[in-house]
């Protein structure tokens, strides 16, 4: 528009949004964007947006084995491009990394894109001296219901971990259990504290194996003694990590209606979104899916066709705040509740971004919980997220609420590491 016929009031409609300028008068330029490879206990990608009033915005960009891809993917292709920008046009900026790249999806791209998207939430609450759920529309509920992790090598040992999850007063628990024969899986101890792949110096994935018979026949004993042991009140959840086939999946989840799940988790890969379909017309498990999704469009069939229940996309991974509002409420319009993924490789700036989404959105459903033990990670992020009783609940904090310690950051570096990959027995490659 002409400079000429614009009007002088709060608006100045001159401005072209192309430009670096704001059609607002608010006008919050972007002066630096700082991106950190830090491992405090695991490795994170960080970025900070630092603007010219002074108040800057954090978000987390970490994939998790693919961490240095990201940070080069901001520093060299994202951070000139959004210099001098207005720290408020969070709509256009992401349109402008969505389409303006011309390459759209893929997790590198979108983690990128998530980095940037939860700073400027973060800014825009900090500027508005609000909370970032009360700028998505307030409150929906005061806490968060979760579903903690139980884990073991045997059915007792799980069921013990369990047992101490549900004496701390969770309400939720997935399940894992090694399987008799197989030498380690997803889900276990292996020796360790934590069955996640910390950085533990391997130079390459490590290989664990697989078999789907053995997996099958065990798995409903698991759900079986879970149920005697602590009746139906609890609320039983399992991971099948992307192992099976559809008919395969649709014989677990039928093998498992008696133990009445919460759900089952990436029970197929979901490139061929169809598959939930055969699935679904087999059993009425609830099912989940959505930790590796991209955009919306990764779940777009799933959520219209009401082939799933649960949809567990991550703010990291799908492209931040902005698109996981717009998921919730699409799934919304077809009774899918959200579960987002909460597994420890997301930091906690994510799982902030999360307790304000999940404070916010109406069909919420469960939010995954691993919990902030490490010292190291306590150290460099200082986040507003508390347990009580099985509930998260998010303190009021303008902004997602989160700091990040950067000279803290500079004493954990970077350390390659990969997620582990699956072979079956005879040597074929599987789904980790
Ligand atoms: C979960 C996930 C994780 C992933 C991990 C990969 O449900 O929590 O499956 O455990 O394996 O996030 O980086
Ligand atoms: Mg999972």
């Amino acid at each position: 528009m002409n400079k000429s016929n614009h009007n002088s009031g709060l608006y100045k409609f001159e401005n072209d949004i192309s430009t670096n300028e704001s059609p607002i008068a608010h006008l919050m330029k972007i002066t630096d964007i700082k991106i950190f490879v830090s491992c405090p206990g695991r490795n994170f990608v960080t970025v900070k947006i630092e603007t010219d009033k002074g108040i800057y915005g954090l978000g987390d960009a970490t994939v998790n084995g693919r961490e240095m891809s990201v940070a080069a993917y901001l520093e060299e292709h994202i951070k000139p491009c959004l210099i001098g920008k207005d720290a408020h046009q969070i709509e256009d900026i992401w349109q402008y990394l969505y389409k303006g790249a011309y390459w759209r999806r893929g997790p590198i791209t979108m983690a990128a894109i998530a980095g940037i998207d939860m700073a400027l939430w973060d800014i825009k609450g900090k500027v508005a001296n609000l909370p970032v759920y009360q700028l998505l529309g307030g409150k929906s509920r005061h806490k968060i219901k979760v579903y903690a992790h139980a884990n073991g090598e045997t059915v007792e040992d799980t069921l013990d971990h369990a047992a101490q999850l549900i004496q701390e007063g969770f309400k939720a628990i997935r399940l894992q259990c090694k399987i008799p024969g197989l030498e380690g899986t997803y889900g276990t101890l292996e020796g360790k504290k934590n069955y996640y792949e910390l950085q533990s110096n391997r130079p390459l994935p490590p290989e664990q194996p697989w078999d789907t018979h053995k997996y099958l026949n065990f798995i409903p004993q698991l759900f079986q003694k879970a149920r005697e042991r602590f009746g139906m009140d609890i609320e039983l959840v399992h991971d099948v990590h992307s192992r099976l086939t559809p008919i395969e999946a649709a014989k677990l989840g039928k093998a498992l209606e008696p133990y009445n799940l919460l759900f089952l988790e990436d029970s197929v890969t979901a490139e061929n979104q169809a598959g939930y379909q055969l699935i679904r017309q087999h059993t009425t498990t609830p099912l989940a899916v959505g930790e590796i999704f991209n955009t919306i469009w990764d779940a777009k069939e799933l959520i219209e066709n009401q082939w799933i229940d649960y949809i567990r996309v991550a703010a990291t991974h799908c492209g931040g705040i902005t698109p996981m509002k717009r998921i919730a409420d699409f799934a919304a319009v077809y009774h899918v509740r959200t579960a987002p993924h909460g597994a420890p490789d997301l930091s906690p700036i994510c799982h902030a971004a999360h307790a304000h989404l999940n404070s916010w959105a109406n069909n919420f459903g469960v939010q995954e919980y691993i919990g902030f033990g490490e010292t190291a990670l306590n150290e460099v992020f200082k986040h507003p997220l508390s347990l009580r009783d099985g509930y998260v609940l998010l303190a009021d904090k303008p902004g997602l609420g989160v700091d990040f310690d950067e000279k803290a950051a500079q004493k954990y570096k970077y350390k390659r590491s990969y997620l582990p990959v699956t072979r079956l027995e005879d040597g074929t490659l599987w789904n980790w």
